[in-house]
């Protein structure tokens, strides 16, 4: 029979390797796991239980809470106090730090999450997933205080996210490598299935609410008509919009192309959160070969002021990445097409 290597197997491997003093992080990881696998498992019922549906009132961001996104956190925090792996969680469904006094004297890293990314897929049974990125507290910082991730996003020492798909996988990134997982269900086990994920330098698809496209800066404006059909460019791409980042990101990991969520005149910090949204997938992008921007600046050397900033998102290809900076910059030049094709 073939060997199958676990998630188990393959953290103590690979985090020791790329991380100085990696086994709280690959034990960090690990508890992820768990904490997922269980979410999944109530996912897989949701139509049959207690937690369909909304849960009433709204969270940091004014979006309407679902019953899930509010298990999914308490799922996270149940599996986090008291583990002594752990000083601090921030979350999408938390206004404020959720501080694990018990657990600082021992544990240096803060877990940033987002529980139940697209939940609005919920209601349809389409995808959704969990974000997370772990770094160290900032050195310095007053003892639990949001200051303890005001650094930029290099500062990450692993991020990855799990996607409730058909299948559910889990996708992390140490030390430069990502790695993809697919839980087998009957054994309760996540196994590897994709090791050392490249994204490809260019992709045929991009992903964006192209019903917020009229309020767009021109720039994200002009890269969709460039590259539609009929439009100048021997470039044409696909759209592919799930609405769970998580998803959409997945697909342009393995296959290329584009994301964008840029902001416009009323949100000019777009909709995405920087902590727990943008800068893991950006760390994962980087790390696979792909790059993310706000546009103007790299996502992951940006410096958050407070725990739910937002930020326009550009990830993908870097290709794609530089293309959109390049419009962004005001260079409107038709691009250039390459001996083989493709434009350069
Ligand atoms: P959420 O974390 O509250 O679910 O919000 C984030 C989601 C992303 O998953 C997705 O990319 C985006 O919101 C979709 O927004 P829109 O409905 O504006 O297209
Ligand atoms: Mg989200």
């Amino acid at each position: 029979m073939d060997h199958r290597l676990t998630l188990t197997q393959h953290l103590l491997r690979e985090v020791e390797e790329h991380t100085p003093g990696g086994g709280p992080v690959a034990s960090i990881l690990a508890q992820i796991a768990t904490a997922c696998k269980e979410i999944r498992a109530e996912l897989a019922e949701v139509g049959l239980g207690t937690l369909a549906g909304m849960k009433g009132g709204v969270n940091v961001q004014g979006e309407a809470v679902h019953k899930l996104d509010w298990y999914a956190n308490e799922v996270f925090k149940k599996h986090f106090a008291g583990s002594g792996l752990l000083c601090t969680l921030i979350s999408e469904e938390m206004e404020d730090i959720f501080h694990l006094d018990e657990d600082c004297p021992r544990a240096e890293h803060v877990l940033c999450y987002d529980p139940m990314d697209g939940s609005s897929n919920l209601d349809v049974d389409g995808a959704v997933g969990t974000i997370f990125g772990i770094r160290r507290k900032a050195l310095g910082a007053a003892h639990g205080q949001p200051e303890e991730v005001f650094e930029p996003g290099t500062e990450q020492v692993a991020a990855g996210y799990v996607l409730y798909g058909p299948q559910c996988m889990l996708v992390y990134g140490v030390g430069g490598n990502v790695h993809g997982f697919t839980l087998d269900t009957a054994v309760g086990e996540f196994f590897l299935s994709h090791p050392s994920i490249r994204m490809p330098e260019q992709g045929k698809e991009y992903s964006a609410n192209l019903a917020r496209l009229g309020a767009w800066d021109p720039a994200f404006r002009e890269f969709v008509r460039r590259h539609s059909h009929g439009g100048e460019s021997e470039r044409t791409y696909s759209l592919r919009y799930i609405g769970a980042l998580v998803a959409d990101f997945h697909r342009m990991l393995l296959r290329g192309g584009v994301f964008l969520y840029p902001g416009d005149a009323k949100n000019p910090s777009g909709k995405l959160r920087l902590l727990y949204e943008a800068a893991p997938l950006a760390f994962l992008a980087e790390a696979a070969g792909g790059a993310a921007s706000n546009g103007r600046e790299r996502i992951l050397d940006l410096v958050p002021d407070g725990l739910h900033v937002r930020t326009p998102l550009v990830i993908g290809s870097r290709y794609e990445v530089s293309a959109i900076e390049k419009l962004l910059a005001g260079d409107r030049r038709p691009e250039l097409t390459t001996s083989k094709g493709a434009s350069a």
